[in-house]
């Protein structure tokens, strides 16, 4: 900005006007600026919250007692891989490609101890149970599987193998999971045994070359009896979201032998027509004999690309003062809660020594399986049935997402694993743990009649979370802690849909979605372990139901009406306590201890299911007894050692012949009054997809899920001692904060400090290459 004066010969009132017009411009100018000094100056600043609110915790301290139930560390993984390695009779291979037919270390975990001894040490001063792994050995070489348990931790110097004892039965080789160096050795085989081979006919169908080449995705069980390892691959075109852009080429490989040099093709299908070889097919084409697909390029419909570029913020929740949970090592404390946590690369997520007020609530709480049963006219899909802990749930778990998969100011928490590979993984910020306001009360009353009242509470819920990208399907799986002092277990499905090539005949199993592609109908059945102690061990299960009863009215003779009656059992065998998803059942569902409540009643905790499961899979099917843990909506059974899991990794590779078949944990019937009981509880939903599923399944309805409620287990509801309550009352003036900390927000308001976004999520995926 400047004032430009005429050196020039001016008239002199002319010449006056412009010196005038310029000193008010200056003035004008200066006095913004001053003005705008004196706001910045005298504008209160809205001080930063605090990081932490120590009274939420009432004076609650972290414990180290939680760490019997940590995941290893990066170093004891370490320490363990380097013992496995260091015992020449194992002869493990180093490499993170090693070949099946050499002795892999698959897996390290974990192996948590007898819940006997973790009381003891936790409730009766016993000594600490001593810290062990387990190590998963595939060893090619003696053609076998074999489990181990390594101790002592730090330093390990011992290993014995525990399968038999585990699995009453000797575990096959190929019930092995596909490993990375397997998966190398099948792609290098697809390349030159497949695409080689039909080249011609993958660059006219497909448009294929080596820039556009082709994806495969592998339907599973891998053949149709025990010992078979025979994998149909459905192609893809290679672009983001590959699973809903088939092309309608599939072949059949068997991998039984564990050198891939014996491994062949044994059947391919094109455009919907079958081929006992690749070059029954190529002579076939040649000779105009088959109905060829023309290549077209397609939309890219798969893509998550944003199509407009975006420009928004959803509302943002902060803790206004601090955060009112805390964090160490693996153990949460929040309000009135306290929990352990860990990450199993098997089974995914799960809390342990869950307790409400000091009391133990469940010893455990955790993920068990998630499966899914797949219709199609393509083989591929037709007998595909995901047994998803036998790649790994937890294995998944990726970097979440600030603001996206978890809230902007959550808490984030690094995972490490040892699994398909040769060290340590870390997996950043791959667990997260935050408070929510649901934005509904928690429970409220205006009271208008009478003596005019409102009391509320806002449910604000403490939640524990992480999420599983699982190939195509993202699970995510949330624990929340109410401060009604429930707890609620809930799992929600996105990510892309498993599809097939449209053919004519295939829209009896599902709906067409794209181009050429159709989205075939599929189950999403998962399994939660609830292991609910009420007021110690020994527990009884109760159901609660009610029916009309014809009842006389006293006080008109004759006349009769149905009154609604409550309906009280229990019972008291697993065989009693199994309950099938295809009986009705009572709605009430109770684990109970024999103590009372102030009111005499049995104090317990209910298991209510939000399932929209139905049927999983016929009992005949030879299949099932790998899911039969499906069969029922809730079974209720005796805490044993030997029953920790509720499937197995080897479940959907031998799943003719699972290593855990879960029906047997109930086969014994026996007597569950006044015992250690364990809920496994199945939920998910049938998923037909349709259009709105491209390119991803949104998460809304797509779920299910298990809350435990205290019933009787107070004797009134615990909330009543949140420090969140809202009381108004006519006498007293609407800005008190007496009882009514929302009066005054506006006076106390801090400013949330909102860390950097950051992701290094691309950090843990599978690499097949070095
Ligand atoms: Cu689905």
């Amino acid at each position: 900005m400047g004032c430009y004066i005429s050196t020039e010969r001016q008239r002199t009132p002319k010449k006056m006007n412009t010196i005038l017009k310029c000193l008010l411009t200056v003035f004008v100018f200066a006095s913004v600026v001053a003005n705008i000094v004196f706001i910045i100056l005298h504008t209160p600043r809205t001080p930063k919250c605090a990081p932490e609110f120590q009274d939420a915790l009432k004076g609650k301290k972290h414990d180290d007692k939680g760490l019997v139930f940590a995941d290893l560390t990066s170093e004891e993984y370490t320490q363990v891989r380097d013992y496995m390695w260091s015992v020449s009779a194992l002869n493990i291979s180093r490499s993170v490609f090693a070949q099946p037919s050499e002795n892999v270390l698959f897996l390290i975990e974990l192996h948590l101890p007898p819940k006997s001894e973790v009381l003891r040490y936790l409730d009766k001063g016993g000594p600490r149970p001593r810290r062990e792994a387990k190590a998963v050995v595939f060893s090619g070489s003696k053609q076998s599987i074999s489990e181990y348990i390594v101790w002592p931790l730090p330093n390990p110097d011992h290993h014995q193998d525990v399968t038999l004892k585990t699995y009453n039965q000797e575990l096959h080789i190929n019930a092995r999971t596909v490993t990375i160096g397997e998966y190398v050795a099948l792609f290098k085989f697809v390349h030159k045994e497949v695409f080689g081979k039909v080249k011609t006919i993958l660059e006219e169908s497909f448009g294929y070359s080596e820039s556009n080449t082709l994806n495969p995705f592998e339907g599973m069980p891998r053949g149709i009896q025990s010992g078979d390892r025979q994998t149909w691959f459905s192609f893809f075109r290679d672009r983001s979201g590959f699973y809903i852009h088939p092309v309608g080429f599939e072949v059949l490989i068997n991998h039984r032998d564990t050198k891939s040099s014996m491994w062949k093709v044994e059947k391919a299908l094109y455009n919907g027509e079958y081929f006992a070889s690749l070059e029954e097919l190529n002579e076939k084409y040649a000779a105009g004999k088959v109905k060829k697909i023309r290549y077209k390029e397609s939309r890219d419909y798969g893509s998550l690309k944003p199509r407009h570029k975006p420009t928004g913020f959803g509302p943002l929740q902060y803790d206004v003062q601090g955060k009112r949970y805390s964090v160490r090592n693996n153990q949460v404390l929040y309000l009135d809660w306290s929990f352990a946590f860990g990450l199993s690369s098997l089974t995914g997520m799960r809390v342990f020594d869950i307790r409400f007020k000091g009391e133990r609530i469940a010893y455990e709480l955790s993920v068990q399986e998630a499966m899914s049963v797949y219709g199609s006219v393509t083989p591929g899909m037709m007998l595909t049935k995901f047994i998803d802990s036998s790649i790994g749930i937890g294995r998944f778990a990726h970097e979440l997402v600030r603001g996206v998969d978890c809230p902007y100011t959550a808490t984030f928490v690094d995972t490490y694993r040892y699994i398909d590979t040769n060290f340590t993984q870390r997996f950043r910020n791959s667990i997260c743990i935050f408070e929510h306001n649901t934005g509904r009360p928690l429970r409220r009353h205006f009271s208008d009649f009478f003596s005019n009242s409102y009391g509320g509470l806002a449910n604000n819920v403490l939640v524990f979370r992480t999420i599983t990208a699982i190939g195509n399907y993202d699970y995510m799986w949330d624990f929340m802690f109410y401060q009604s002092g429930s707890v609620e277990a809930k799992v929600h499905a996105t990510g892309y849909i498993s599809s097939s090539y449209k053919t004519e005949d295939n829209l009896r199993y599902g709906h067409q979605v794209a181009e050429n592609t159709l989205g075939n109908i599929h189950t999403h059945f998962i399994n939660f372990k609830v292991d609910l102690d009420v007021l110690g061990r020994k527990n009884m299960f109760l159901t609660k139901d009610m029916e009309f009863v014809n009842v006389s009215l006293p006080w008109i003779p004759g006349e009769y009406a149905q009154i609604p009656r409550l309906v009280e059992r229990q019972l008291k065998t697993e065989g009693e306590a199994a309950l099938r998803y295809d009986t009705k059942t009572a709605r009430y569902l109770h684990i109970a201890s024999n103590l009372t409540n102030r009111w005499g009643h049995p104090r317990s905790y209910r298991l209510q299911v939000a399932s929209f499961t139905g049927d999983h899979l016929p009992e005949a099917v030879p299949e099932e007894r790998a899911m039969s843990w499906a069969r029922y909506k809730v079974a209720i059974t005796k805490y044993k050692d030997e029953e920790q899991t509720s499937s197995s990794l080897y479940n959907q590779n031998n799943i003719w012949s699972p290593a855990v078949d879960f029906s047997q944990f109930i086969e014994d019937n026996e007597n569950i009054e006044s015992e250690d009981l364990v809920a496994w509880v199945t939920t998910g939903f049938l998923h037909i997809p349709h259009a709105e599923d491209i390119p991803n399944t949104v998460s809304v309805g797509n779920g299910g899920g298990v809350i435990l409620r205290p019933h009787n287990y107070f004797d009134e509801d615990p909330s009543m001692n949140s420090p969140d309550s809202v009381y108004i009352h006519p006498s007293e003036p609407a800005d008190s904060c007496t009882n009514n900390r929302f009066a005054c927000l506006a006076k106390e308001v801090c400013a949330p400090s909102l860390p950097t976004f950051t992701y290094n999520g691309f950090e843990g995926v599978m690499k097949f290459e070095e």
